[in-house]
């Protein structure tokens, strides 16, 4: 049985993973639109995962007894200047669920929610990760240079880095 306060911050979380997912879902048409492919294609897959992220926590809410909610979520950015500006909007986005899963892990701690704890490891483990994987995104892009056609040769990079699956 989860607490007021937890049922309150998971819910919050599911509505963060849901906005993560249409940050880069929205991302991927900006893309797309500059003929980015290989950055569209990994956006929209970092969009799918965050969806995923977001039943997870909807899937744990309601199996432990309590109403998951979905509130209202703010439009995402359409415009950026670059494609460096972009992933580092990731990057800083990244560290801001990871800022808040770590929140979450702190509360359940605290009220020695074990579940909840146990639960919470798979996201910072998945936040570790993607924080890795949004900086290597990134090295490339600086490694790169974004001068010339090394744009296009930074979306090639990028377009490799989507799993195949
Ligand atoms: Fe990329 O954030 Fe979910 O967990």
């Amino acid at each position: 049985m989860l607490s007021k306060n937890m049922v309150t911050k998971l819910n919050n979380q599911i509505n963060l993973e849901n906005y993560s997912s249409n940050i880069y879902l929205q991302m991927s048409a900006w893309a797309e639109i500059k003929g980015l492919d290989g950055s569209a294609a990994f956006l929209r897959q970092q969009a799918r995962e965050e969806l995923d992220h977001m039943h997870r926590l909807f899937q744990y809410v309601h199996e432990t007894g309590a109403l998951p909610v979905l509130g209202a979520i703010k439009a995402p950015a359409t415009e950026f200047e670059s494609i460096s500006e972009m992933f580092k909007q990731v990057l800083e986005h990244e560290k801001l669920v990871t800022a808040k899963i770590n929140e979450l892990m702190d509360a359940a701690i605290k009220e020695k929610d074990h579940s909840t704890v146990n639960f919470l490891q798979w996201y910072v483990a998945e936040q570790h990760e993607e924080e890795h994987t949004i900086q290597q995104v990134l090295d490339k892009i600086q490694n790169i240079g974004e001068a010339g056609s090394g744009v296009y040769f930074i979306d090639r990079a990028i377009g490799g880095m989507v799993h195949k699956n």
